[in-house]
């Protein structure tokens, strides 16, 4: 059985980001002696004749592609990459008969509609170096039983992997690990799966499971001495929140220093486990940054967005941040229900009395099933009970639908360290291109205040 493992996400902005799941499949298809090839479409400008030469030199029995993202979850300027994995998928099927199967945290989030939209032949839910194997095996003994199960989607649900210490570490091998250095600023590592919290949009619980499973700080030392060896000394943590729980942080940052690892990184943070020790830690491994997912800084805002934490929490760890030196970042989600241009305004003189290094601002909140505010958005009859959800469809409250907008333009034009992904103010793929030619790592957003001064860059960034 010879797998090609596809990885279609061509999305630049707001950088290449290296298909860390894939390499993970990657591996599990090795330990498990299957044969594989990676085709990895980020940079390549041909598709089509990428895909011809792939299968036809491999000649593949499977076909897995990996569906990251549905689409950029931004409004109004949103954009949907469901058209082009169609493309590819006939791509696909015009130079082989292999077996498609898709997968993948967007395909986990709307499975049975981007299954009967791409028109693929299985869908699969859950982990690939658990699920895609099984689907193998169970393809290589009973080929009659799986095949009932065609256009169907396959559910070996998120989360089944207890152990992570148990699966072997992404391989890196038939990647271009360089060009997303060079092209994307960073390479990225894992070191946990799993978010308990219930923010009433999210839908990393869906798709990673509610159990936090951590991998040991060992294990990840070891990954990074290898990814070092690849050419890569930046990364971004790619779990939903690092900081939580704490002492697994802290036990990565100690093994980190106690190696001495050359690494630089960043990571996603919850603004409710921040102390001075952590971030002190956190320095002394390399990290140069924390993301915080904090929507709003405004008590009724965090309350009905479901955040765990308050605005003195958010107060705190910007201050502690400030103090230790270490670039900060606050994301938010403004339209949520309840939002009227009153918490608006307190939320965004708040977070600028906080001083961040940046802010991540977007307008509305892109619903998916599966969440609360899903059930919120049918109740106020938003949507209706048959919405297939593929396209993009945002949480607006109505107290601000109307001004929202104008308002946000007004207000960006001030503030040249804010970034509005749906509004592409102070972020373009030209100038993510030109600053990484510059050889800038990490996540742009730190870079902001400098990029003002060496770039000539005023209001754009
Ligand atoms: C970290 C992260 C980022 C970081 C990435 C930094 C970096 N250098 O890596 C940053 C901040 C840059 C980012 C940006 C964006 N992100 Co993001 N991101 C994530 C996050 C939290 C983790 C992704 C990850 O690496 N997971 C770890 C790997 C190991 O898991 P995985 O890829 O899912 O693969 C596993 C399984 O899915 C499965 N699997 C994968 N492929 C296949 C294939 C088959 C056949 C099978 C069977 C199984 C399988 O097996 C894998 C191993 O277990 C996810 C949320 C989440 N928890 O998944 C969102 C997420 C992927 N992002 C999302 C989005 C939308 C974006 C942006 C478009 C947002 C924006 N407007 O900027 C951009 C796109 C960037 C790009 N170029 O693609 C969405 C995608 C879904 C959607 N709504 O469309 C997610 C799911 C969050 C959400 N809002 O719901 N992101
Ligand atoms: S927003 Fe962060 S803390 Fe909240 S549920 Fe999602 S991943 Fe967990």
């Amino acid at each position: 059985m010879k797998v090609l493992l596809v990885s279609p996400n061509v999305e630049s902005l707001p950088d290449p980001v290296f298909p860390i799941g894939v390499a993970y499949i990657a591996a599990a298809l090795k330990r498990n002696r299957i044969s594989y090839r990676v085709l990895d479409l980020c940079f390549v400008s041909d598709y089509e004749a990428a895909i011809e030469s792939a299968v036809s030199t491999f000649t593949p029995d499977i076909i897995a592609l990996s569906l990251r993202n549905v689409d950029n979850v931004s409004y109004p300027k949103y954009v949907s990459y469901l058209a082009f994995y169609r493309q590819v998928v006939h791509t696909i099927r015009k130079y082989s008969r292999g077996i498609i199967v898709i997968g993948g945290s967007g395909f986990a989030l709307l499975p049975a509609a981007i299954l009967n939209y791409l028109n693929a032949d299985y869908g699969i839910l859950g982990e690939g170096e658990f699920s895609l194997i099984k689907f193998i095996n169970e393809l290589k003994q009973n080929k009659d039983s799986i095949g009932k199960l065609k256009s169907q989607v396959i559910n070996y649900r998120p989360g089944i992997i207890e152990n992570l210490d148990t699966i072997p570490c992404p391989d890196r091998a038939e990647f271009d690990n360089v060009a997303y250095l060079k092209q994307g600023g960073m390479g990225n590592i894992q070191t946990k799966r799993g978010c308990p919290f219930k923010c009433i949009y999210c839908t990393y619980p869906v798709i990673e499971g509610k159990k936090v499973r951590l991998r040991s700080p060992e294990l990840i030392c070891d990954e990074i001495e290898v990814i070092l060896d690849c050419g890569v000394d930046n990364l971004f943590v790619v779990d939903n929140e690092f900081n939580y729980p704490m002492e697994h942080a802290q036990a990565v940052c100690r093994e980190i220093i106690k190696r001495k690892l050359p690494i630089k990184w960043s990571c996603y943070a919850n603004p409710g486990f921040v102390t001075p020790k952590l971030i002190d830690l956190m320095l002394k491994a390399g990290c140069t940054g924390l993301e915080f997912g904090s929507d709003a800084a405004n008590a009724i805002m965090l309350e009905n967005m479901g955040k765990n934490f308050t605005v003195d929490d958010l107060e705190r760890a910007s201050e502690i941040c400030r103090q230790s030196g270490i670039n900060f970042c606050h994301s938010l989600l403004l339209g949520g229900p309840g939002e009227t241009m009153e918490t608006v305004n307190q939320t965004l003189e708040a977070i600028l009395n906080m001083s961040p290094t940046a802010a991540i601002c977007m307008i509305g909140i892109r619903i998916f099933p599966q969440t609360k505010l899903a059930l919120m958005a049918r109740e106020e009859e938003m949507i209706g009970s048959d919405e297939d959800f593929l396209k993009p469809v945002f949480y607006i409250s109505p107290a601000v639908k109307n001004k929202i907008l104008p308002f946000i333009k007004t207000f960006s034009k001030k503030h040249p360290t804010w970034i509005f992904p749906g509004l592409n103010i102070n972020i373009d793929a030209r100038l993510q291109k030109k600053l990484r030619r510059f050889g800038i790592k990490g996540p742009l957003w730190e870079h902001m205040k400098i990029g003002e001064r060496s770039f000539g860059v005023t209001s754009k960034f």
